[in-house]
């Protein structure tokens, strides 16, 4: 039997990911790709899903890709693609699509929140089907886990009902896929409003710390993230949200556990805690940086990269949606 298969996303939507996106999930990927079968993909629809600039898409979407390679990942041990290039994640979504029921879409939390956020009659169809399409994008790969933040929980037990759904009614088809979530760094919170996850499009710039900010940046944006009242360095959800959010970032970041850091700041309060985090994420973030900008120096060799990935992907994709479409009763395609 070969490894167990992962499969994850993330979406070209800023000019870099941020924290959030490191510690939730691209991490998660870099460590994956060692022991797993691992297929990775910028999915530049799903950027589509909100208004958008052509030109400023195809940008990101190759900052996109020169970060999650400057992150560690390697084409050698992964696969690494943009989703538009492999047309059968639209197909599979479309079928997907045609058995889901509209309730069902209508509870999605993520699609509720941003919609409201523009305004839910400028909301688009395709902002509303967005989880079918990532939906898609898993069961294509037969996916057997998803590393993934806990914003994404919904969608993901969205594609396990799908999965189940496609099977029960069709024959076995899909592989139904499980979360890949480590709670420790599953929700990072915006440095500004501890209360709310890091998003990079619903936190303020001085909520979020860039994978590509400059080392002065990133130490400013710690040092004058939101801690509480009081000056005792202690983990407390309720009552030291933006305390325990650092102490988790500390803790993932250097390996030691939140309560043995909280111990060795005891007596010296917040400002030297928060710089040395600042170093901290400082430090992790230079050579992330520094590789990203190599990689964006040769667009050719990188554009070169994602149309491999994409080729190895479609030799997997073909195969699913040729079962997928027998089995739905439509001919095959010319
Ligand atoms: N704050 C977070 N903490 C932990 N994990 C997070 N992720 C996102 N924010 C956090 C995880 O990062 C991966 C990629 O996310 P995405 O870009 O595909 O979309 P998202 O979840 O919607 O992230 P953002 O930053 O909020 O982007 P926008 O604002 O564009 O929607 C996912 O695995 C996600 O869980």
């Amino acid at each position: 039997m070969g490894s167990r298969r992962v499969f994850s996303g993330i979406q070209p939507t800023a000019d870099s990911f941020h924290l959030g996106n490191y510690l939730g999930a691209v991490r998660q990927w870099v460590d994956l790709q060692e022991s797993r079968d691992a297929i990775y993909c910028v999915v530049n629809m799903h950027a589509m899903t909100v208004p958008y600039d052509p030109l400023t898409l195809r940008r990101r979407t190759r900052v996109a890709a020169a970060q999650l390679l400057g992150a560690g990942l390697d084409p050698e041990r992964c696969i690494l693609f943009a989703q538009s290039q492999v047309p059968e994640h639209a197909q599979l979504s479309w079928v997907l699509g045609c058995l889901t029921g509209f309730g069902e879409a209508n509870r999605m939390t993520q699609f509720k929140d941003k919609s409201a956020r523009g305004g839910s009659e400028q909301a688009s169809v395709g902002l509303f089907t967005y989880p079918i399409l990532q939906a898609a994008d898993i069961l294509l790969y037969q996916a057997d886990e998803v590393p993934v933040g806990e914003d994404q929980r919904q969608h993901l037990e969205l594609s396990r009902t799908l999965a189940q759904r496609f099977n029960h009614r069709f024959g076995q088809t899909f592989v139904v896929p499980a979360p890949y979530i480590l709670s420790a760094v599953s929700k990072i919170t915006d440095l500004q409003d501890p209360t709310a996850k890091m998003s990079k499009s619903s936190s303020p710039p001085q909520g979020i710390v860039d994978l590509l900010d400059e080392p002065d940046v990133i130490r400013r944006k710690i040092a004058r993230a939101v801690t509480d009242a009081g000056t005792e360095v202690r983990a407390d959800e309720d009552a030291k949200p933006g305390v325990t959010n650092l102490l988790r970032i500390y803790s993932a970041l250097s390996g030691s556990p939140v309560e043995e850091i909280a111990a060795s700041y005891a007596t010296s309060g917040y400002g030297t805690f928060k710089k040395d985090l600042g170093e901290l994420v400082a430090d992790t973030f230079a050579p992330i940086r520094e590789r990203t900008a190599k990689y964006l120096a040769d667009p050719d060799a990188l554009d070169a990269v994602l149309m491999d990935g994409a080729r190895r992907a479609r030799q997997i994709s073909r195969e699913t949606m040729a079962v997928v479409r027998a089995r739905c009763g439509l001919p095959p395609v010319a």
